[in-house]
């Protein structure tokens, strides 16, 4: 693996009233936008699962086709991705993957997803589940077969998938990732689920760890801002991917999330540095 220049941000799950042109962008990179979340559920108070039928989950008030437009016309750049599933419906229930079938689930994706990425203009899909009714068999059908149709659909969509560290989840993404590698052209790694035991060189350890398990994967590095009480810090995080690109092996970086940063006495700070060192390597 080798350095790249990817800088990667979710924004838009957590109703912070954060817009795009809050976040500061550098030029000298390649910055996605990932929006959190489309999730397939019902809208409403008590939202039940639709079988691959997406909706959109994230702050579209701030966040409206038209500032998709107006953010990528103002930043060529910019793109802006799509998150889909994340840990809940709004904060309500869990949202698990809960597909019908393989065939109706992927019906069902596939067009709902198809109309989100023309109606907003968007550039990719990242794969977020961390929560499942149905084995790991059927994720990765379900999920591989979903990327597929989408990338013969719209040829220029970059795809990723987010796992993080817990056996239950780490199954379901290896085994997708063994099986559909061509269809997957990033790995969103939470890497701020570890604790805030996590130094530099923990932080390689669990790098390397990781790539193994993704093998031949563009592996990109993480922190997370806001309330890191027990986690790793934004500090940490920006240590260890300067000595990640220092080895030659940081493709990329990203931060969840904008609307963490928004709201934080520290701002976007980290949103610069962490651009500044993609930007300069
Ligand atoms: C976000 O959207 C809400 C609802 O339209 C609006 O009241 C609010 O002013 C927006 N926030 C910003 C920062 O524009
Ligand atoms: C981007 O690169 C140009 C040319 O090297 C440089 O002049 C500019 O300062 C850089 N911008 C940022 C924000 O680093
Ligand atoms: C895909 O990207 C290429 C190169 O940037 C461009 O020429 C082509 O028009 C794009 N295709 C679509 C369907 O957007
Ligand atoms: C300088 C630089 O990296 N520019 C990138 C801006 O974003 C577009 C779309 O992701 C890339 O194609 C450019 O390379």
């Amino acid at each position: 693996m080798t350095n790249g220049y990817l800088f990667r941000e979710y924004i838009g799950a957590q109703f912070k009233n954060v817009r795009f042109s809050d976040v500061p962008i550098n030029p000298n990179l390649s910055f996605n936008f990932i929006l959190a979340f489309a999730v397939d559920y019902t809208v409403g108070a008590r939202p039940v699962p639709t079988n691959g039928v997406f909706n959109a989950f994230w702050d579209t008030a701030n966040l409206s086709r038209s500032d998709v437009a107006a953010i990528k016309a103002a930043h060529p750049n910019v793109s802006v991705m799509l998150g889909i599933g994340g840990d809940s419906v709004q904060d309500i229930v869990k949202a698990f993957f809960t597909p019908t079938s393989i065939d109706s689930w992927v019906a069902n994706a596939v067009a709902s997803l198809s109309t989100l990425i023309t109606q907003y203009g968007l550039d990719g899909i990242d794969v977020d589940y961390e929560h499942f009714s149905v084995g790991a068999d059927t994720f990765v059908e379900c999920i591989g077969r979903l990327l597929t149709q989408l990338k013969a659909k719209f040829p220029n969509i970059t795809t990723s998938i987010a796992p993080f560290e817990r056996d239950d989840v780490q199954q379901y993404y290896q085994a997708l990732w063994r099986k559909y590698p061509r269809v997957i052209d990033y790995v969103n790694f939470q890497f701020y689920g570890y604790g805030d035991n996590t130094n530099v060189d923990y932080y390689v350890k669990f790098y390397n760890d990781q790539q193994a398990n993704y093998p031949g994967s563009k592996l990109l590095a993480s922190f997370k801002t806001g309330d890191v009480t027990g986690l790793l810090s934004p500090d940490q995080g920006i240590s260890a991917a300067k000595e990640l690109q220092r080895q030659n092996k940081l493709p990329g970086l990203f931060i969840f999330s904008a609307d963490s940063s928004k709201i934080s006495p520290y701002g976007f700070k980290y949103e610069t540095m962490a651009q500044e060192i993609i930007a300069n390597h």
